[in-house]
């Protein structure tokens, strides 16, 4: 097996990439006081303790109605139920809990996948532990309050993570694996040389430049994996 992966999924504006940049290390993920803005998903390598793995920043949600801040949610979702070993399902204390979140949560419940409900902006536990525990309401599990732009609580956070990583055997050295970049404008056609390759639809293709494609990294047939290489939507395929 690979490194283990690690999606942070959540509504716009949660705090996904503050979480990201306090766990990758740097400001490597763009962080703005308006929704939607992460525009691409972005990786990092983080080690906790001695697990290392590959975290993955989501984002793109243009919060132009709640319809579709939502189907965009699921989308993000679901590609993370797809790829990622464990899913950071991240809320804000200060917005509440809100409808979307609760569906995200029913679907990331029902996919078995390992999830851990992080509550962030919970900057004073004192101000905002009670609101903490109405989070218990999503069904999937104690949630862990933090505030990642004061980075606390993330200790916890990521001991509850590497929990649930498969078993460090079964991790294998990649560094002899050659990468193959596929690197081009907008809308050339990179997602869908992907799923050509991949023989399957695992990169969302839209006619639209700039459509916000998704972080794949799949163990798909045992010899391929594609690695989310850069923030201009450009990717690595990695073959062995
Ligand atoms: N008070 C407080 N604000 C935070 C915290 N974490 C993030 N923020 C603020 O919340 C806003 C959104 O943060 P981002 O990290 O860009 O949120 P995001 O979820 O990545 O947003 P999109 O990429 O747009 O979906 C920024 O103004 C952050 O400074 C926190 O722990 N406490
Ligand atoms: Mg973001």
């Amino acid at each position: 097996m690979s490194k283990p992966v690690v999606a942070i999924v959540g509504r716009p504006n949660v705090g996904k990439s503050t979480l990201f940049n306090a766990l990758a290390g740097d400001n490597i993920s763009i962080v703005k006081d308006t929704p939607g803005v992460t525009r691409d998903r972005i990786y990092a390598d983080v080690t906790w303790l001695d697990r290392t793995f590959t975290l993955i920043d989501t984002g793109g949600i243009e919060p132009d109605s709640s319809d579709i801040i939502l189907s965009r949610m699921r989308e993000q979702a679901q590609i993370a139920i797809d790829t990622a070993d464990v899913i950071i399902f991240i809320t804000d204390v200060r917005q509440g809990l809100v409808d979307s979140d609760a569906k995200v949560a029913d679907m990331l419940r029902r996919s078995g996948k390992p999830v851990r409900l992080v509550v962030n902006k919970v900057d004073s536990h004192q101000k905002y532990m009670m609101d903490v525990y109405e989070f218990y309401n999503l069904g999937i599990g104690e949630p862990i309050p933090v505030s990642a732009a004061n980075r606390q609580g993330l200790g916890d956070m990521l001991d509850e993570v590497i929990r649930e990583f498969p078993d460090k055997s079964e991790e294998e050295d990649q560094d002899d694996i050659p990468k193959i970049a596929i690197v081009g404008k907008p809308n050339v056609g990179k997602s869908s040389l992907i799923n050509k390759l991949l023989g399957e639809e695992r990169v969302i293709v839209s006619n639209i430049a700039g459509t916000h494609v998704m972080p794949l990294i799949p163990r798909l047939h045992g010899t391929i994996r594609i690695m989310y290489l850069s923030i201009q939507q450009d990717f690595a395929v990695k073959a062995k």
